[in-house]
């Protein structure tokens, strides 16, 4: 596989850009080798600068439900160019961007729309401790709410991939107040609450988690979760950054049947262009600058051409209600795929599932926290994923992140898919 010219463009890049990427899990470390340099996206491919083509599980982290490019979103963000692109005032895309968000997502009263996922869960945390006029708050080790300060502290995705859980740059003071707990272990929940009895203000939760590889909350840790939140006033808040219209039409509060006090979106909401929001309860929302105390601003958010992409996303996902159908049986098949690969390789990896988003770890036993997760072979992982892009199957380069089915991965691509996954794991094992 010829890929010289992404790796002159990767040299270039590296002069002027740190690591040669604008953000770290792009850049192949943790699985080696030099990243691909990316010309053009089309349905379920991608093509590279040397003309090579994969079929895409990543879908840009997520955000291409429908693919690279659908029509519906191309020729919404066309019509919406013609106008103009940004403005810094109010217009009506966003009334009703956020209309349909209110009538998607139960839950969510009132949405404020922000430019990316680590905004809208900084927002997020912020609306809370204002709200609730305290300070502390809990997140769970091995998940990834962005990067804001008090975030980076035992944080998945790149973080987690880059060996950097916490990093260099977050302050004592900006750490001081995050309490971290353990994935799917209420009691680790229940004894920092107690231990700071009326100073916590949220609980902010991947409630499936996706950067930690995939990984589900149980139904009693979920459910424990909102009436631990409930007896001590403390604000839920769901990152569905990732989950949000991926994993069901009413994202992983659907699926769990939880409903949270506030929920943080991405991703799929941009249409692929930069977009993040969060919002939730009307008593809570309603603090947030101008209508309350609570600032939060950005100079693009609700930008116009953003909305038109979003909302051609979410409206296609409203209209057409057996989408998720469509995913859970393309997902079924790989997953059926994999499995019978796996059992004719005598291997037993576990492989988590929720909807659309997946993850196989090289590890043998069942993964059902942080620790499981981390006992992944992920030196194994980075062999399979290269021997995957050799057969032109492009995934997650690192373990603990996730692999997207879309709308329009055919039969075809499927087949090719779970044919090279059992040639890559006879090659490496
Ligand atoms: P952004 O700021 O990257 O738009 O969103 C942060 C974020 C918040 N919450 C969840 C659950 C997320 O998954 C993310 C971002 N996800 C990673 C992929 N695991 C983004 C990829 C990257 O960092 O380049």
């Amino acid at each position: 596989m010829n890929i010289s010219k992404s790796e002159q463009l990767f040299e270039e890049a590296k002069k002027f850009i740190p690591g040669g990427v604008n953000s770290p899990v792009r850049a192949f470390k943790s699985v080696g080798g030099n990243p691909l340099f990316i010309s053009r996206g089309e349905g379920s491919t991608m093509i590279d600068a040397d003309g090579n083509e994969y079929i895409d599980y990543i879908g840009s982290w997520g955000p291409h439900l429908f693919g690279h490019n659908p029509e519906f979103i191309k020729s919404a963000l066309l019509a919406s160019i013609e106008q103009g692109t940004s403005f810094g005032a109010p217009t009506e895309i966003e009334i009703k961007m956020a209309e349909l968000i209110t009538e998607l997502i139960p839950s969510v009263e009132m949405i404020r729309m922000v430019n990316s996922g680590t905004e809208a869960t900084m927002s997020a945390v912020r609306a809370a401790r204002g709200y609730t006029e305290r300070e502390k708050f809990i997140k769970f080790e091995g998940c990834y709410h962005g990067h804001a300060d008090y975030f980076l502290i035992k944080a998945g995705s790149g973080a987690l991939t880059l060996g950097v859980p916490t990093s260099p740059g977050v302050t004592k003071g900006n750490a001081a107040d995050t309490l971290l707990a353990d994935f799917n272990d209420l009691k680790s929940v229940k004894n920092l609450v107690y231990k700071n009895k009326n100073e916590v203000a949220a609980i902010i939760i991947e409630p499936i988690a996706g950067n930690m590889g995939v990984i589900k909350s149980s139904d009693e840790f979920a459910k424990g979760l909102r009436e631990l939140c409930d007896e001590e006033n403390i604000v839920l808040i769901f990152d569905e950054v990732m989950t949000g219209f991926r994993v069901a039409k009413g994202g992983a509060q659907e699926v769990l049947g939880i409903t949270p006090d506030l929920s943080t979106f991405g991703k799929i909401i941009g249409g692929g262009l930069p977009v993040g929001a969060f919002g939730g309860k009307k008593g809570i929302m309603e603090k947030i600058a101008p209508s309350g105390p609570i600032y939060q601003a950005g100079t693009l958010s609700g930008n116009p051409l953003a909305m038109a992409a979003g909302y051609a996303a979410l409206k296609h996902i409203k209209d057409n209600p057996g989408l998720f159908n469509e995913l859970e049986e393309k997902a079924l098949k790989v997953d059926k795929g994999f499995k019978d690969n796996l059992e004719k390789l005598g291997k037993n990896y576990a492989m988590n599932r929720v909807g659309s988003m997946s993850c196989m770890f090289f590890n043998e036993n069942p993964v059902n926290n942080f620790a499981d997760a981390v006992a992944s072979d992920t030196e194994l992982y980075g062999k399979y994923f290269h021997e995957m892009l050799k057969r032109g199957v492009y995934l997650a380069p690192a373990q603990f992140e996730a692999m997207f089915i879309s709308t329009v991965h055919t039969d075809e691509d499927l087949d090719k898919t779970i044919k090279a996954h059992y040639e890559s794991l006879k090659a490496i094992l």
